[in-house]
């Protein structure tokens, strides 16, 4: 039987990304029958899709890749401290390939609806072109940031010229030399874009609504002979990782900002800027993402650095975002992002000046004036952490539907399991620390953990696993509690749920998305739930107990 005609299956992943490819390979490992389904013609979810111009890691490479086999570790050289897109799609084929993964993948498969059957205790999978599947566990591996969004601006059809948001950037290449570009957005991504292409195109206009700060990424390759140092360390590297809040080498500056004197503090943030990386963001004082003070220093030592690196002050004060502090959203790292606009082919429109009227035939039309272009580029961002959620129509117990559970923002438990939506599990889901930390190391945690919960009931013959109620109240309550000493929370970012583009989500209402506890917190809460025969959720089973503990090979064996 072909994976294509195959009706059911123990486990069914959603989603052949990162997290993806993880959780096949460790079901792959207890010879779990399992797939993973994908929308995309290809494996690499994040890193399939977005193919613009300077996509990369701000992830030091080697803290990025996958930890679990040394065989891997020793095979894989990172070619770049902060690796680029084009590297990243090679090193998950690389890790699907050596695995033997790719035959437990099917593509072009998007899920459009799951419904659970509380007979069964099945989830039935629906999925484009008309297959219905069935499955005991449905992990959704689907990304925080993957839902792509089109800004809400007339007229976006009417133009003639090429056209994308960043995360459709086409897959053949796009000429854009002696081209006229537009750029809508200035988060991380354009941030990435706009320094790429800068010195490629004819011209290039940028039209920013709030400025965003962003840092130097400082990228540097890696020899030889430096990546057999880091092959050496990498236990120490993934130890070390384990103890920071992000997950990342950097952790905090451990003395008191109030503590040090104000040249210490500029000594350390000078020596930050220039280092690779999250330092300057992750390295510094704990007291930047709680304390307005602290912060507003900080964010007036980044304004002047930036003044630095514009050559036309007008344009710097522009660039200096009003509206938050350094750090409290995303920060997107850069590579001669400010001097991009130094050059006499890049324009900065300010639409809080002058907004977007309409896109037009020839262009975009603002309050002002009209500007023709060839390629308009919407790096407008995402409906992020439970868009992906809100695209399928989730269907729990008593066709209660995800999208409305969590219409005002999610509620889970530990950020894996939903009441009312038995044997869902997301390993990397809204709530948990995968979104507030370097990403794959929150995946190989959640994705283990999931892993913990069926063994667990496959040992025991349970069939059902749902959140109980007060466990979900209390995580829940938690996450809420951790964003209240976060000065974040009043960022207008997609942390908290901040989205123009999409109905509801609109400024004003927090959604609490992310844990921000930081990973070592996490990884004690949920090992210690687990060590208590994970407390919070409870088990049953629908086969009578004579048939309870159902064998590896009779599991296999399972047909609708
Ligand atoms: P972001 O960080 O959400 O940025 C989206 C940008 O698009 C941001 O500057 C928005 O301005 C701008 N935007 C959105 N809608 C509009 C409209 N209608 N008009 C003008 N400008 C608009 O998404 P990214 O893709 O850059 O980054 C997402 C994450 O990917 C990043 O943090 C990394 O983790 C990887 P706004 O701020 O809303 O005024």
């Amino acid at each position: 039987m072909t994976e294509k005609t195959k009706l059911h299956y123990e486990v069914i992943v959603v989603g052949a990304g990162v997290a993806g490819i993880y959780q096949i390979k460790r079901l792959v490992d207890l010879g779990i029958e399992a797939t993973v389904l994908d929308s995309a013609n290809g494996l690499g979810g994040t890193w399939y899709w977005n193919r613009y111009p300077g996509c990369r890691f701000d992830s030091e490479s080697y803290t990025y890749g996958y930890s679990f086999s040394r065989e891997l570790l020793e095979e894989w050289h990172w070619k770049e401290r902060f690796s680029s897109q084009p590297e990243n799609l090679r090193y998950l084929n690389f890790v699907a390939d050596k695995f033997d993964l790719r035959r437990h993948m099917q593509f072009n498969c998007k899920v459009d609806a799951a419904r659970f059957d509380e007979t069964r205790n099945l989830w039935c999978v629906s999925v484009s072109g008309g297959r219905e599947l069935t499955c005991r566990f449905l992990v959704l591996a689907i990304g925080l940031l993957s839902a792509p969004t089109m800004p809400r601006i007339e007229g976006i059809d009417s133009f003639k010229g090429l056209s994308f948001h960043t995360y459709y950037w086409p897959h053949e290449p796009v000429d854009i030399a002696g081209k006229k570009v537009a750029v809508i957005g200035t988060g991380a991504t354009a941030i990435q874009l706009i320094a790429e292409i800068a010195d490629k195109v004819a011209e290039l206009t940028v039209f920013q609504r709030r400025p965003n700060w962003s840092a130097p990424l400082n990228n540097s390759p890696i020899s030889e002979e430096e990546m057999a140092d880091i092959r050496a360390r990498y236990d120490e590297i993934f130890e070390a990782c384990t103890h920071t809040p992000g997950a990342f080498l950097h952790g905090p500056d451990h003395r008191g900002f109030y503590e040090v004197t104000r040249e210490e503090r500029l000594e350390l943030w000078d020596k930050l800027y220039d280092e690779p990386g999250f330092g300057i963001w992750l390295a510094n004082f704990r007291e930047i993402f709680m304390d307005e003070a602290a912060n507003s220093e900080l964010s007036k030592y980044i304004a002047d650095r930036i003044r630095q690196r514009v050559s036309d002050p007008k344009v710097a004060e522009k660039l200096i975002p009003r509206d938050h502090g350094f750090g409290v959203q995303r920060l997107p790292l850069e590579t001669n992002y400010y001097e991009a606009y130094n050059r006499d082919n890049v324009h900065l429109v300010n639409l809080q000046e002058t907004p977007i009227e309409r896109i037009t035939e020839k262009g975009l039309k603002t309050t002002e004036r009209e500007y023709d272009c060839d390629i308009i580029v919407y790096a407008t961002g995402f409906d992020a952490i439970t868009g992906a959620y809100d695209r399928i129509d989730i269907r729990g117990i008593g066709g209660e539907r995800l999208f409305e559970k969590w219409k005002d923002g999610p509620k889970t438990f530990l950020g894996m399991l939903v009441r009312g939506f038995p044997n869902l599990l997301m390993p990397t889901g809204p709530q948990s620390a995968s979104a507030s930390t370097n990403f794959p190391r929150g995946i190989e945690n959640g994705v283990n953990w999931c892993m913990g919960v069926m063994q667990y009931m496959w040992d025991r013959g349970y069939t059902r696993a749902e959140a109980m109620h007060e466990a979900e109240e209390r995580w829940t309550a938690h996450v809420v509690k951790m964003y209240e000493i976060m000065l974040m929370r009043k960022a207008k970012s997609w942390f908290t749920g901040y989205n123009s583009n999409v109905p509801g989500h609109e400024e004003g209402k927090i959604r609490y998305f992310v844990y921000n506890g930081g990973t070592p917190k996490f990884v004690a809460i949920i090992n210690d739930i687990a060590a208590k025969g994970y407390e919070g959720i409870a088990f049953s089973s629908n086969a009578p107990p004579e048939q309870g503990a159902m064998s590896l090979r009779t599991r296999n064996c399972v047909e609708s």
